[in-house]
């Protein structure tokens, strides 16, 4: 453990040094400084050798040994990483206990979360054709191999279904590495008329079979104005973890709006239509109107708000480790993701206790990946515990985590 954190560490440092004050043992969460900037620069390339005087995070546990690891209370029990269902209600749930095993926290391609798998409808021995429509002076199709010049690295991104919760251990939850073709690179290969303001943008969903109790909704599509793809940084993604993307997320060309909740992020990308401010919402918009925060499914889509991830938070693992003394203490292992501006303000609330300070190191940083925490407690009595997150400054935006979505429980039988 102390080794993957120190190994943690210094690959932030790498790629952050003069940010997060590594080097500086006297950097604190709060004067940690900016996000890091995405221009910063290739990690590693003038930075310093990756040791050199980084301090490491505190152990609070060194000397101890761990017992067990505690389960969450009250939540399903579904598989983790394993394909199940077919068709729209195929579902993946990431294992997030397993998180950090990986040092940048990014969840493997055959572990990533799935919601809805390949429809059964595709065609993979024709070529795949992308066209772009609607307001513009001539329709155009697109292949892939067209996407192939315009290809950034956008590094690494979350993405949440926002139907996610706790009969699957939040497992409707990854990040990986991502690259495609921004949205608005490719807009400008049609000549897109004054008249449209925004984008349409739909995926393939032909599956043969129904989804079963009608849960979802045929028809994936979202719409856009041009300054949110741009702002997010919108990509025709191609390329995940550095491969082409699995076909249960979308082979071979799907959206990636960053931090934009799951649902926005149509898989199968098939078609793209300009349209303008009297445009309907899709039925997808409906569907999604209230999981990403919308006053009611409006029924036109400039009536939408941008369907963004706040600051959340929540604990993924729990373990149980007896001191060299015999004392036991509980090591609670969580993330931060989504958000708009990096945050030291992050709080815990353990049982009927007070919110206390959760001391995140190393800091966080970036808003596009997830940030691990940790916090060590030793509960007063045996006891169900609630485990609660907040973050401890208005201005941070926190609509979900507020409302006690993340909220989980341990049951400590042993102090
Ligand atoms: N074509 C299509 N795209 C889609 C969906 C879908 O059902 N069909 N589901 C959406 C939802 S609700 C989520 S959460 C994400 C899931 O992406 P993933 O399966 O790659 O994790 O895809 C989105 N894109
Ligand atoms: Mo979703």
């Amino acid at each position: 453990m102390h080794t993957r954190r120190r190994f943690l560490r210094n690959g932030l440092c790498v790629s952050g040094a003069l940010l997060v004050g590594c080097g500086d043992d006297d950097a604190t969460a709060t004067d940690a400084g900016p996000p890091l900037d995405d221009d910063a620069g290739p990690p590693g390339v003038d930075a310093g050798p990756p040791d050199a005087g980084a301090p490491s995070c505190p152990d609070a546990l060194a000397g101890a040994t761990k017992v067990a690891d505690l389960r969450f209370l009250r939540e399903g029990d579904a598989p983790f990483h394993r394909l199940l269902g077919a068709g729209w209600d195929a579902r993946r749930y990431t294992d997030l206990r397993e998180l950090d095993t990986d040092p940048d926290l990014v969840v493997p391609n055959d572990r990533f979360y799935v919601r809805t798998g390949y429809p059964d409808l595709i065609d993979p021995t024709l070529p795949w054709r992308i066209t772009v429509s609607g307001l513009v002076d001539a329709d155009v199709e697109l292949g892939p191999s067209d996407l192939e010049p315009l290809v950034v690295d956008r590094g690494i991104q979350v993405l949440e279904c926002s139907g996610n919760g706790d009969f699957s251990g939040f497992g409707l939850l990854s990040a990986a590495r991502w690259a495609g073709a921004p949205l608005m690179d490719v807009l400008a290969l049609a000549s897109v008329r004054p008249e449209a303001t925004r984008v349409l943008v739909s995926g393939f969903d032909g599956h043969s079979r129904p989804s079963a109790g009608g849960h979802s909704t045929p028809g994936a599509s979202w719409i856009f104005t041009f300054d949110e793809l741009e702002r997010a940084g919108a990509i025709l993604a191609t390329r995940m973890n550095g491969a082409p993307l699995p076909n249960d997320n979308g082979f071979p060309v799907r959206l990636l709006v960053p931090n934009w909740y799951g649902c926005c992020n149509v898989k199968w990308v098939d078609e793209i239509v300009l349209v303008d401010e009297e445009h309907e919402a899709t039925a997808q918009m409906w569907e999604f109107a209230t999981r990403t925060h919308q006053t009611r499914a409006h029924r036109l889509a400039r009536d939408y708000a941008p369907a963004t991830m706040d600051q959340a938070a929540m604990p993924v693992r729990v373990e149980q480790w007896r001191r060299a003394d015999g004392r036991l203490a509980y090591r609670i292992v969580g993330i931060l993701w989504g958000g708009y501006s990096v945050t030291d303000a992050l709080v815990i609330r353990l049982g009927g206790a007070d919110f206390v300070p959760v001391d995140v190191c190393p800091p966080h940083r970036d808003n596009s990946a997830f940030t691990r925490w940790e916090h060590v407690w030793e509960p007063p009595a045996p006891g169900e515990y609630e485990i609660a997150m907040r973050i401890d400054d208005p201005g941070v935006p926190t609509r979900r985590l507020d409302s006690g979505f993340y909220v989980r429980e341990v049951s400590i039988t042993e102090v």
